[in-house]
């Protein structure tokens, strides 16, 4: 494919006709919470980047910069500075990769689309930056829009809720109009419940269980609980690359759910799992 047709999004393109798609983490940063400084180096970085895409991976989401609980922010230049490089070694290696950058800087979302990126995963839902909504409204590029309460610094500090559900599925219904109102096709809008972002344990699992409030609002649902810290709680398992069996779970029971979109570290576990979910639910598809 050349620059300038990459450079043209392939607006819904990505969003499959049907069956799961997995979304494989390359976080190019220092500090994310189960993979920090191992993907630095962006010859690293692509080398990883091919093996979730032999994997299974359906998209890749590079980050520059952690959003775990804690975290502190990067500037612009350096989160392009981290990003940019690697998108384009991808690129290079594997010119037909679907890359998604996880940003909420437009800045940054920018210079990836312009480097080939396809689509932006903002998990400020369009609210951390307000060039953002007409980038992506301009674009017509696809958009993950992810519930977050707080922000990453504090957001874990006691998250409280009336009506926790009720109250994420009605953020995303009006951020879905948001993006509607900023030009963004609705058949290019994925929503995302935020798990572990100003959720406690329950708050996750109470998210998950009740997933079809999320899913009724008729956009594609993407999880991402991946090694996440709640897995520990449940399972005492301390290692973070090693939740690798209750990421799994949770794929397989939000599939059922209706979720489409899974966030995922480790593609072959989690697209063995969906296969065998898939021909399960869905045996006249095989
Ligand atoms: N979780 C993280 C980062 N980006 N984007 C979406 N849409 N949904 C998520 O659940 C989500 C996300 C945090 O996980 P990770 O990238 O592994 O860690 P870190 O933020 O420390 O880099």
């Amino acid at each position: 494919m050349s620059r300038t047709a990459r450079n043209t999004p392939r607006a819904g393109t990505f969003l499959p006709g049907s069956g799961p798609s997995v979304v494989g983490i390359l976080n190019v940063t220092p500090d994310s919470f189960s993979d920090g400084g191992d993907f630095l180096d962006p010859e690293a970085a692509a080398e990883h980047a091919v093996a979730m895409l032999d994997e299974g991976a359906d998209i890749l989401d590079v980050g520059g910069e952690s959003t775990r609980p804690g975290s502190n922010p990067v500037s612009q230049e350096e989160e392009i500075r981290r990003v940019i490089l690697v998108i384009e070694r991808i690129l290079s290696v594997r010119p037909d990769a679907v890359i998604s950058v996880d940003t909420y800087r437009s800045g940054t979302a920018t210079a990836a689309l312009e480097a080939g990126a396809s689509l932006v995963n903002d998990v400020s839902a369009l609210r951390g930056d307000p060039r953002m909504a007409s980038l992506v409204g301009k674009t017509a590029c696809p958009v993950i829009l992810m519930h977050m309460q707080g922000e990453p610094k504090t957001m874990q500090k006691e998250p409280h809720y009336e009506d926790m559900v009720r109250e994420v599925r009605e953020f995303l219904a009006e951020r879905a109009e948001y993006a509607v109102d900023a030009g963004v096709r609705p058949e290019n809008i994925v929503v995302d419940p935020g798990i572990g972002f100003g959720k406690n344990l329950e708050h996750n699992l109470a998210l998950l269980r009740n997933l079809d409030a999320i899913v009724d609002l008729g956009f594609p649902v993407l999880i991402g609980a991946s090694r996440k810290r709640f897995i520990e709680r449940i399972t005492g398992v301390q290692e973070a690359r090693d939740r690798v069996s209750g990421t799994v779970a949770t794929t397989v029971l939000a599939y059922e759910r209706g979720a489409t979109f899974f966030r995922v570290h480790d593609v072959r576990a989690n697209r063995e799992a969906l296969a065998v979910a898939e021909a399960v639910l869905h045996t006249s598809r095989r």
